[in-house]
């Protein structure tokens, strides 16, 4: 594809990974991405966490209820619900999950591995295994969070090591089991997810197909480049953008957008969260621009999710244009505000339009 290319025009992309928050946040944030995504992967990482479908539905009602206020007909976006799996989550849960319609996936936090996990799982293999039969035999997906919390473990090598120690074992003892290996960060991450039998796939986040560790430390310490798993050595970042696109349909896209107030990332000890959903396709089209593969952007964003979770590809259009898109310093939130990844720098690449 020449790299003279001035408009794409692809089919409606999804968002197989966001942290929507709930609230006035919520009310705040969900414009942003039903502007661009006909269905986004909602976590489930609130306080308390989203652990039983009655209070999936519940999320549900006020996210659909957000997004109408903010101006989004029901029918432009769907939000895809999800489950946080415990230690506690029973058989029952799974089954009604797999009923209703509207739960997709079932989330694995290791306890204690990112923002809001400490309900997290302690020992899967050991306290969930009926719990994964059920969501092997139903066809509903596991999404990781992929790494180890050992505090031995060096916070860069937590993704390779959680590769040999939970995702082989787990795929062996569950070969049929749907895994979705979220916001993978490294080439050994890559490695897996190409080779792996069975029903395996991967979300790639846009920052971290764009950035290096280096952001984080670029001339003071960046707060807004902090997210989990963190930035890794540029080496990672090209096995990351050789896979997403590389036309692997195990690979595709999953922003990560994690809203926190501007106070609470530029703090003492400023939590984990990268704010992309605003500009969410402007930067991801960048990333495939670097390469010259902007051909390859609409199987990742539009067409491999919906392959892997069993849904019928959206119907509308989104166009990009190649057009300065100047990121806002900080956007107003909640009585807050929050900073989008890149605040103040320009993007090469611009949504123009949706179509029906
Ligand atoms: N990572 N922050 C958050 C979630 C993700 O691991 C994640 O999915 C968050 O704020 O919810 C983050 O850095
Ligand atoms: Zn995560
Ligand atoms: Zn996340």
């Amino acid at each position: 594809m020449s790299s003279t290319i001035t408009s794409l025009t692809i089919i409606r992309p999804d968002d197989w990974h966001l942290h929507l928050r709930d609230g006035a946040v919520l009310a705040s944030v969900v414009g942003d991405t039903a502007r661009q995504f006909g269905r986004a992967i909602i976590m489930p990482n609130l306080k308390p966490p989203v652990t039983t479908v009655a209070l999936a539905a519940a999320y549900r009602d006020r996210i659909l209820a957000a997004q109408e206020k903010a101006g989004i007909p029901q029918r432009d976006f769907t939000p895809l619900m999800t489950l946080y799996l415990t230690d506690n989550t029973s058989v029952q849960d799974i089954e009604q999950a797999a009923k209703s319609g509207f739960v997709h996936g079932v989330k694995l936090y290791p306890a204690g591995a990112t923002t809001n996990s400490d309900a997290g799982v302690t020992d899967l293999l050991g306290r969930c295994s009926l719990v994964l039969e059920a969501m092997q035999k139903a066809g509903l997906p596991l999404l990781v969070h992929g790494e180890v919390t050992d505090p031995d473990i060096d916070l860069f090598d937590r993704e390779a090591v959680f590769v040999d120690r939970v995702m082989i074992p787990l795929r062996r003892a569950f070969p049929e089991l749907k895994v979705v290996f979220e916001h993978l960060t490294t080439s050994e991450g890559v490695q897996y997810v190409r080779y792996a039998e069975g029903p395996v796939a991967a979300t790639l986040t846009a920052h971290h197909l764009l950035y290096n560790r280096n952001a984080l430390f670029a001339g003071g310490l960046q707060p807004h480049w902090y997210c989990l798993p963190v930035l890794k050595r540029e080496k990672h970042r090209q096995a990351l953008l050789d896979a997403a696109t590389s036309g692997n349909n195990r690979f595709f896209l999953g922003t990560d957008s994690a809203p926190h107030p501007r106070g609470l990332k530029e703090a003492a000890c400023g939590c984990a969260g990268c704010y992309t959903a605003l500009h969410a396709m402007e930067l991801y089209a960048t990333a495939f621009a670097s390469v010259d593969r902007l051909d390859r952007l609409e199987g990742f964003a539009s067409r491999h999710g919906p392959a892997f979770y069993g849904l019928p590809e959206n119907t509308g259009t989104l166009t990009l244009e190649r057009a300065d898109f100047k990121i806002p310093a900080e956007l107003p939130m909640a009585g807050s505000t929050v900073v989008p990844l890149a605040a103040g720098q320009s993007l090469q690449w611009k949504v123009a339009s949706t179509g029906a």
